[in-house]
């Protein structure tokens, strides 16, 4: 039986099978954060949500979607790589590390002009976010001082900003945060025990601890996880629990189909059911009913009618534009026949 379970508290609402209300909070460093009624969600109930029969899943989903959000509205995110290739790290799906031999041009930084010149392009298409990703382990100080002047160009067009640059160390989140940064992507990518199959070059914990600077900078944390990575059904809800009991939990979470590309380790992996990546969007949805749940990587190879049902689990932000980083997304005027064909809209800035 689904169960809705009310908090007595504040009214934060728990929809699940059997999350557990908690009070105080422990992160992974063992520190408790206080003034925070929360859902902590264990692995078993977020797999029971995985475990369900496919149309109480989505019903269940769609409900909770309508509860927090427009029901037939999305919104646009545009990607850049403002610093392409040549990256030292070791994430096994990633086109853009040195040591794979993908095709991928490096590219140093662009200029804050031509980033700016983007944004506006993408402002003009519709996308009410512009989110500048680069290729680092983590941005050097010199880099952090580069990527303001484009965090301020870009937040002067008035478009949402969102920045992904790897690790942060102490004091650069402010630092971000205060040249106008609204988001910053980081992703936990997998579960804790399939993570090691996937990078060695940096732990789950640092991924954590830059998380909480982004928090502690009063950011907003745009954070989720890749699927299709050979990962069992059991990783997908370890990685959902990891994201939704993160206290509190991350405003915008993109759920990142992999992508493919030859000369990575990951090339070659058995492709994941289109169906098991829907209940992965609807799952991300009911355990984190208020944020945006985004369909991201991945959907130039997903059919209209995998992205419709993507969206009727809950999904409700989308990467905007022909390209991601380094590897393609649906043409624009195709998104916009999609979002037509099924009734929707975009945010509007
Ligand atoms: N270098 C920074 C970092 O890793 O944090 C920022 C850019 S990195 C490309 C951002 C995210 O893109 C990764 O964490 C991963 O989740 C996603 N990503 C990279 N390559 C991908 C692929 N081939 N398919 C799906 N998602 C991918
Ligand atoms: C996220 O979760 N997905 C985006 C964004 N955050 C930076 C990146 C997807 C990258 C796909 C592979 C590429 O184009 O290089
Ligand atoms: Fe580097 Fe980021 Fe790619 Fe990992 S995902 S190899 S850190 S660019």
């Amino acid at each position: 039986m689904i169960v809705l379970l009310l908090s007595k508290g504040i009214g934060m609402r728990c929809n699940s099978i059997q999350p557990e209300l908690v009070n105080d909070h422990k992160n992974d460093k063992g520190k408790v954060l206080k003034n925070s009624e929360s859902c902590r969600w264990p692995i078993k109930a977020v797999q029971a949500l995985f475990d369900m029969p496919f149309n109480d899943l989505i019903f269940q989903a769609q409900q909770v979607h309508r509860q927090h959000h427009e029901a037939n509205t999305v919104q646009l995110s545009t990607l850049i790589s403002v610093k392409t290739g040549g990256c030292p790290e070791d994430c096994g799906y990633c086109p853009q590390a040195a040591r794979y031999h993908t095709g991928v041009e490096n590219q140093a930084m662009l200029s804050v002009d031509s980033v700016v010149t983007a944004a506006a392009a993408a402002k003009e298409q519709g996308a009410t976010r512009f989110c500048m990703g680069a290729a680092w382990r983590g941005p050097k100080q010199r880099d952090i001082e580069s990527v303001t002047e484009m965090i301020s160009a870009v937040k002067a067009l008035g478009m949402e900003t969102c920045a992904t640059l790897g690790m942060l160390k102490p004091g650069q989140a402010k630092q971000l945060g205060e040249a106008g940064l609204d988001y910053y992507n980081h992703n936990l990518d997998t579960s804790p025990d399939y993570y090691d199959a996937i990078i060695s070059t940096r732990e789950y914990q640092d991924r954590l601890d830059t998380l909480q600077e982004v928090r502690d900078a009063g950011i907003n944390v745009c954070c989720g996880g890749i699927v299709g990575m050979g990962e069992t059904r059991e990783t997908r809800a370890g990685l959902v629990a990891q994201l939704a009991n993160l206290n509190p939990y991350p405003e915008s979470v993109p759920i990142n189909h992999l992508v493919q590309v030859e000369g990575t380790p990951l090339y070659g992996t058995a492709k994941l059911d289109p169906l098991e990546f829907v209940r992965t969007i609807a799952v991300a949805r009911i355990t984190m009913p208020k944020a945006a749940v985004r369909l991201s990587a991945g959907r130039r190879e997903m059919s209209e009618a995998v992205q419709a049902l993507c969206f009727l689990a809950g999904a409700n932000s989308i990467f905007y534009g022909d390209k991601l980083l380094t590897t393609g997304n649906p043409e624009v005027q195709q998104d916009q026949a999609l979002l037509n064909k099924l009734g929707m809209r975009s945010l509007t800035a």
